[in-house]
């Protein structure tokens, strides 16, 4: 366990430690559970850093400066026990002192029940940027929604898919901090009124349901930070908890289902991240975030500076997605009929504040909602955004002149719906993309007629990761090998990162990094044995495709590239001299058949070479369940090979493929979102290409060119492995067979086979991957210097880099001395 590093310290720690065990958990070290002295020691880090997270308020407040609310639908944060300590500079005293205590540091910290109010990329990123934001003393308020459950938890039954309820607070969450005292109401429903009085038209909405907004507010700790930047998340309450009065009426029920109306707002966390669908209850989510978000906005900045007329001056709104797009008329609906401002004065001011990012350019994603729905729900908002559409489309004809095609296209309301994104692209004061990429994509596609007319809008930021988590935390012997080897501190400073250029060809250095590499492997091998009794072989290549399952990412096309080696290692049983072991771990949304069906193939194939004791000895495919943050930190750091494999231009950003770079793995991946800019900062020898290109993918969409058909006839590899889908081989799992998959890849659901490309990059991919494999098993000294540089141009990936970025193009914060 290494030398004391400061032995008073650890003794205080530890004392402390007992300390609490016994003063808030009434127990003693002796009889304590290790879920108690996760409490315990959690709750040891948490007294420092409330005084810490006090002071930074107050001095925030004290200086006045401009301050970002970062609203999302979604953080993915993962644990924080680790991290915190990390940050604090804590971490190695704490990992002694409950070793003193005889208890081992890793069992604890397992303890914690990861936060996962996130589907995926959007939330996490969410997360990533508020440790950055922190870091660099930015003074930020993160704003969403306490979900009481998180998303689901993965089970796999049988080789398929199963859900059950996250429910992550039920031992409770030491983080966060109740603050009744900040709650709003919310309204809903209702009718609208309008009065002329001698002060003009006044608005009153009558009739509503009310629904009581309470914030949670959890610190993110920054590194040798002393502004914490604050989380803080509504929940939902009812206004009366239990009304005695409706009891004694007799009306009992009715308040109760008044309760229900309300607390099911935050109940759980929509698990799709795939289709738009136009759920009340969603709707009823977005506008709670909205509303309970710009009501203390308004409120804190009255308090503070008297007058609203300078809001924009010392707020700014990013908005993630168009999840909280509703905060814009929500806000203009304040100002107006709460505040009186004119529609003229309040709109100038909304214009300077908010800025959106756009996540994805999948239509099928975008967020509309059903007028009526709407209208019933939301009835002021629904009149303010009419207004506000007007006034747009006026502007627009003045353009268009009367091209009406393009005017109901970028309209917020048509076809009988509410457009987000348009609401959002018309009012935002920046619009951006996350990946260079991604920006040129929004540009000249997804919003191309409104760039025509707004180009200085569009702006392009690559995403980022934060390199506390996922590299001190995830990889801590990466991280002390490469402090090492470097001046300054590269934790604070990301720019350090290159300077391991330097020991590319080191002989001790590459070993060094080898060995840890190893180490990883080892370590992700244990937890997988312990978690689901799979042993794996530490010595083969450990080929990994961890993200969401969806079509367009292609988990599909992995699998089939593994039967295409079953079917050669069963016609020549050394074709693969050193063993692969493909691991998975992906969620599919509930509802998203053809994604379960993908899980339910790589389980088929898995069983298939299983039963095969020549080829199991080769190839070895594990699917990791339930797939979060606590995992990817486990898993990524043991990956020799990235897959990022989507088809080009589908891929927003990506940001699980800077993960594994800055962990040294060598990737495979398509000309798509930022694996565009990895490929430009490692150079084209450290990466590995393949598969059509953007125009590519354009050209045979625009023009129709593509037949799957073709290249079936044409190859016969690929016809054997698409046969391998029905012709009995795969062992069945459910449903029989996998003929669906078959025939939507090659004659497709109405008419569109193979919509991702599949089968058209899969040849590509082959031969890409025979060059992959060859320099792992012929020229590994060539591996770990390509891995070596992978690591080392990996700073710019850091989420410190991305806010950075954010700050200069959008917010202009000053830091908070
Ligand atoms: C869409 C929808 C559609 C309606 C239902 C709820 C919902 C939730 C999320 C989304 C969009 C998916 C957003 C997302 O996670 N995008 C990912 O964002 C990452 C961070 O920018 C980026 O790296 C990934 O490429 C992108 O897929």
């Amino acid at each position: 366990m290494g030398t004391i590093i400061s032995g008073d310290r650890v003794k205080q720690i530890a004392a402390k430690i007992e300390h609490k065990l016994i003063n808030t958990l009434g127990t003693t070290l002796e009889e304590a559970a290790n879920d108690e002295i996760y409490k315990a020691t959690a709750g040891c880090i948490r007294d420092d850093i409330m005084t810490k997270w006090a002071e930074s308020r107050k001095k925030s407040d004290a200086q006045g400066v401009k301050k970002l609310y970062y609203m999302s639908a979604e953080f993915l944060m993962g644990r924080a026990l680790s991290n915190n300590l990390i940050n604090m500079e804590m971490y190695k005293d704490y990992r002694q002192a409950l070793w003193k205590l005889g208890i081992d540091f890793d069992e604890i910290v397992e303890e914690e029940t990861d936060a996962g109010l996130g589907n995926g990329g959007l939330g996490r990123l969410a997360a990533c940027f508020l440790d950055s934001m922190a870091t660099l003393n930015f003074p930020v308020i993160g704003c969403g929604i306490r979900y009481e459950f998180g998303l689901f938890k993965q089970k796999i039954m049988d080789g398929m898919q199963v859900e059950m309820e996250d429910d992550w607070l039920r031992e409770g969450n030491i983080w966060e901090v109740e603050r009744p005292e900040l709650s709003v109401e919310v309204h809903f429903n209702g009718y609208i009124e309008e009065h002329w009085t001698e002060k003009g038209l006044k608005i009153i909405h009558k009739d509503y349901n009310t629904v009581v907004a309470v914030p949670y507010d959890m610190p993110v700790i920054g590194y040798k930070s002393d502004t914490p930047a604050t989380l803080r998340l509504w929940s939902a309450r009812s206004k009366q908890r239990f009304d005695l009065h409706s009891f004694n009426e007799g009306i009992y029920d009715k308040a109760m289902a008044d309760q229900a109306f309300a607390e099911v707002i935050s109940k759980v966390l929509y698990p799709a991240d795939d289709h738009m669908q136009g759920k009340m209850l969603r709707l009823k989510q977005f506008y709670f975030l909205a509303s309970a978000t710009m009501q203390l906005m308004v409120k804190h900045h009255k308090e503070k500076k008297g007058d609203l007329h300078t809001l924009s001056d010392y707020v700014t709104v990013q908005i993630n997605d168009t999840h909280p797009t509703l905060a814009i008329p929500e806000l203009m609906r304040i100002l107006m009929d709460e505040e009186g401002f004119g529609w003229e004065e309040a709109y100038a001011i909304v214009r300077k504040i908010f800025n959106y990012t756009n996540h994805t350019i999948m239509t099928e994603a975008l967020e509309c909602w059903d007028e009526n729905m709407f209208k019933l729900l939301l009835p002021r908002i629904y009149q303010i955004i009419c207004v506000m559409n007007e006034k747009y489309c006026d502007k627009l004809r003045i353009y268009y002149g009367e091209h009406h095609e393009k005017i109901s296209k970028m309209s917020m309301i048509g076809n009988n719906q509410v457009r987000m994104a348009n609401l959002c692209i018309a009012v935002c004061h920046r619009v951006n993309g996350v990946s260079q990429l991604h920006g040129d994509i929004l540009k000249q596609q997804l919003f191309h007629d409104s760039y025509n007319l707004y180009p200085q809008k569009y702006i392009a930021i690559t995403n980022g990761i934060t390199h506390r988590r996922w590299l001190a935390l995830a990889n801590p012997q990466l991280c002390q090998l490469i402090k090492d080897h470097t001046t300054g501190d590269v934790l604070k400073d990301y720019r350090i990162f290159e300077q391991i250029l330097l020991f590319k060809n080191d002989v001790s250095f590459q070993h060094k990094y080898q060995q840890i590499k190893q180490q990883n492997k080892k370590r992700f091998a244990k937890y997988i044995e312990k978690k689901q009794g799979v042993v794996i072989n530490t010595d083969s290549i450990f080929d990994v495709q961890c993200k969401r399952m969806h079509e367009y990412k292609r988990q599909l096309m992995k699998c089939l590239h593994i039967i295409y080696l079953y079917q050669q290692l069963k016609k020549q049983p050394d074709y693969l001299s050193t063993p692969i072991t493909f691991i998975f771990a992906a969620k599919a949304a509930p509802g998203y058949a053809r994604a379960k069906d993908i899980i339910r193939l790589i389980h088929s194939v898995k069983d298939m070479i299983d039963a095969d004791p020549v080829i199991r000895e080769k190839i070895q495919v594990v699917f990791v369940e339930n797939y979060s943050v606590s995992v990817a930190e486990n898993l990524i750091p043991a990956a020799d090979i990235s897959e990022q494999i989507s088809t080009a231009g589908m891929e927003a950003s990506g940001t699980g493929n800077m993960k594994f770079m800055m962990n040294g793995a060598l990737t495979i991946g398509t000309m798509d979102g930022a694996n565009v800019e990895i490929f430009e900062q490692v150079g084209a020898e450290n990466i590995f290409i393949f598969g059509a290109s953007v125009e590519e993918v354009g050209n045979m969409k625009r023009y129709h060119t593509y037949n799957p058909g073709t290249v079936f006839e044409k190859n016969p590899k690929i016809r054997d492995i698409c046969n391998c889908l029905i012709d009995g081989e795969l062992p069945k799992i459910g449903k029989q067979k996998y003929s669906d998959i078959y025939q939507s890849l090659l004659f497709g659901e109405y008419g569109q086979p193979d919509q991702y490309f599949v089968l058209y990059d899969l040849p590509s991919y082959i031969e890409t991957y025979d060059k992959v494999y060859n320099t792992y098993v012929n020229h590994y000294d060539e591996w770990i210097q390509k891995a070596i540089v992978n690591t080392a141009k990996s700073g710019f990936f850091s989420s410190d880099r991305t806010v950075a970025e954010y700050n200069d193009k959008i917010w202009k914060l000053s830091t908070i001395k």
